[in-house]
């Protein structure tokens, strides 16, 4: 299908293809085994100038918007959904500075994390508050300049790893999920330590720990918007990120299918290739309409936020549950053509299953982005009333 991608969009492309197929796929195996990080990866972006692909140019970035992050996204989790994270994490990151930061704050964070100098990461899930996004426990209070956090966040992605961290914390219990504030934390302040690296299914190259923040003292400047907005700071960042995790997923899913569809050619048995049972042939032709319809709703909604649409979370939503249930049905699909060797881990399909199961969970479940479509829809048709 051709998109009709600007030359600047194509080149973006084809500069993380490049990376994908060179740099990353032969690491994919090991990074997953191992559970390492993969800095090296994020030096060959920010060779590439690809760091800040969704910054404004003023501070170093080149100046697109969610869609060309997504297309970065989906071309590096073409090799490895989990490596590609290091990049999508520091976006969800990063966004809020880019949303709701000051002038001073942009300047501050922005450029090192164009260039690829600094990660970050975005802090909301507590132990008790994932879905229920409004539970976080946390709390920030105001101390004369400082805003002093106590708490702990689980499950962040780039934690420890990362050197700006963006955390949503409670400064007015009263208020609920309007007594909520955003702050900018960097690595290393006093009193902010990171818990064990969790042992996970997938992603495995991506780094998922615990912050703890036990008195840890932040200049009150760090402030991200005003207090009580911190919620709307997640929610506003979410419905620009949850079109990277639909590319992210989009990303396994091509990988997991060509994978397949290669070894549809190469497999013989009965004498022939196994491409030429129909069998096989609608299984290929499934996955592929799949995929091309998550593409066409993926990139649709990137291109209708960055057109500066005021509210966009139904297509979010859409993109992301779209583009992750088809990831999941995709790489379980060239499992099964792929048979025994497919189950196996010499093979790179089993990983990409694994891979593929975190995109229908994190950014929000399937299940609160169905909440979203649907309230929003009914919302829609309130208002034509
Ligand atoms: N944009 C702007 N404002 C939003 C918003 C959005 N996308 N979503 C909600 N809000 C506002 C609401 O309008 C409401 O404002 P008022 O208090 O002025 O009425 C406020 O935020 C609270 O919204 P709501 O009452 O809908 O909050 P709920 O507690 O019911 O939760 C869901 C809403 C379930 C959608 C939210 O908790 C959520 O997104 N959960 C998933 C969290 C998630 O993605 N976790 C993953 C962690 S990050 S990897």
């Amino acid at each position: 299908m051709n998109y009709f991608l600007t030359e600047e969009q194509e080149m973006i492309k084809e500069l993380a293809a490049r990376i994908a197929d060179e740099k990353i796929a032969p690491i994919a195996a090991e990074y997953d085994r191992e559970g390492k990080f993969p800095h090296e990866i994020i030096g060959y972006l920010a060779q590439a100038d690809l760091c800040g692909v969704y910054i404004e140019e003023k501070y170093g970035g080149l100046g697109g918007g969610v869609f060309e992050m997504a297309l970065v996204v989906e071309e590096l989790s073409r090799a490895c959904g989990g490596i590609a994270l290091a990049f999508a994490g520091t976006g969800l990151g990063t966004y809020p500075i880019i949303l709701f930061g000051n002038e001073e704050q942009k300047q501050k964070y922005l450029p090192d994390i164009a260039s690829g100098k600094k990660l970050a990461a975005f802090a909301l899930t507590e132990a008790d508050a994932g879905s229920d996004a409004a539970g976080i426990r946390t709390t920030a209070v105001l101390d004369g300049d400082h805003y002093v956090l106590n708490g702990t966040k689980q499950w962040i992605t780039n934690g420890g790893e990362a050197d700006v961290y963006t955390v949503i914390a409670c400064t007015d219990k009263e208020k609920g999920a309007r007594g909520f504030s955003a702050f900018i934390v960097e690595k290393d302040t006093p009193g902010f330590t990171f818990g064990k690296k969790e042992d996970k299914m997938g992603i495995r190259a991506s780094s998922t720990r615990e912050l703890i923040f036990n008195d840890c003292r932040i200049p009150k400047e760090n402030l991200l918007g005003k207090e009580g907005m911190g919620f709307i700071v997640a929610m506003k960042t979410l419905d620009r990120t949850r079109p990277g995790v639909a590319a992210q997923a989009l990303g396994i899913a091509t990988g997991a299918f060509n994978a397949a569809l290669r070894y549809s050619r190469e497999r013989h048995q009965f004498g022939q290739p196994i491409s030429s049972f129909q069998a096989i042939q609608h299984m290929l032709a499934d996955m592929a309409i799949q995929i091309e319809a998550a593409r066409a709703l993926v990139y649709q909604t990137c291109r209708y936020i960055d057109s500066g649409a005021k509210n966009f979370s139904k297509e979010s939503a859409m993109a992301k549950v779209m583009a992750s249930d088809t990831a999941m049905k995709v790489t379980i699909d060239a499992i099964q053509i792929m048979g025994g060797y497919g189950y196996m881990k010499e093979y790179p399909v089993e990983k990409m299953m694994r891979d593929a199961k975190i995109t229908q969970i994190y950014e929000g479940t399937n299940q609160i982005q169905r909440n979203v479509i649907a309230l929003e829809l009914i919302k829609e048709l309130s208002s034509k009333k």
